[in-house]
């Protein structure tokens, strides 16, 4: 089975778990030191790129890059973009929603107190930019999402960078009617509703950030707890 490795954070293994959500593919949610046996300062340096996520295929083959893992995901799905033009405009689509990983991933899962607020005050201009241009962008077609109405790597990696900047501010998306639409036409599909309803609920957003795992509440970070 498909082995995807990460830590407790609710960040770049998200939109994999979507998509893998999404396509029906078997997948396992593997903690670093429980897949590895080690301390991630161990483990870092024998990793390709030295970070996480990865997912390890059948024949141990680690793929590094949530982008590469995503499309790892897409052609295992069958939902691959066959014409190269669209291809390519699915590609930008993708690129640009990971380019909000930083600093709105980071700040979400670990900062506290008053770093909190003033970067999340400080990432307000542009977040409130790109989230028009991802809108600007979905108002070019009449699908549901960026192509059509098929929603892939790009559409659930957009997905998770605007579901998580409601918990850095619920009054972000607001402004932007289409991705609030987005948002719930994504959280309406069935097998998406279950996951988001069981995976790990992240709280104390700004004061202690928590991911509550089975039950219990551990620190967000890389290291066991
Ligand atoms: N470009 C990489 C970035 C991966 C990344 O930033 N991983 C972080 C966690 S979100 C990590 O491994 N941090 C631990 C470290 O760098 O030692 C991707 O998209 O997968």
């Amino acid at each position: 089975m498909l082995k995807l490795v990460y830590f407790k954070m609710r960040a770049l293994a998200e939109a994999p778990q979507l998509l893998l959500t999404y396509c029906g593919v078997d997948y396992e949610y593997c903690m670093s030191w429980d897949h590895f046996g080690d301390a991630w300062a161990n483990v870092k340096p024998s990793i390709s790129f030295q970070q996480l996520p990865i997912l390890e295929v059948e024949d141990g083959t680690q793929i590094c890059q949530s982008v590469a893992i995503l499309q790892y995901i897409e052609n295992l799905g069958g939902i691959k973009i066959n014409d190269p033009v669209k291809a390519a405009e699915a590609m930008a689509i993708l690129q640009s929603a990971q380019e909000l990983f930083a600093p709105l991933n980071p700040t979400v899962n670990f900062a506290i107190g008053q770093n909190f607020k003033d970067k999340k005050d400080s990432m307000r201009t542009n977040l409130k930019s790109r989230f028009s241009d991802l809108a600007r962008y979905l108002d070019k077609h009449e699908g549901r999402y960026f192509i059509d109405n098929i929603p892939r790597a790009a559409e659930f990696a957009c997905f998770h960078h605007l579901d998580l900047s409601r918990l850095l501010d619920p009054e972000l998306l607001n402004g932007f009617p289409r991705l609030i639409k987005f948002v719930k036409d994504i959280e309406d599909i069935e097998s998406v509703s279950k996951y988001l309803k069981s995976r790990p609920k992240l709280v104390d957003v700004g004061i202690q950030p928590k991911l509550v795992i089975n039950g219990t509440e551990h620190p967000t970070g890389v290291n066991k707890t």
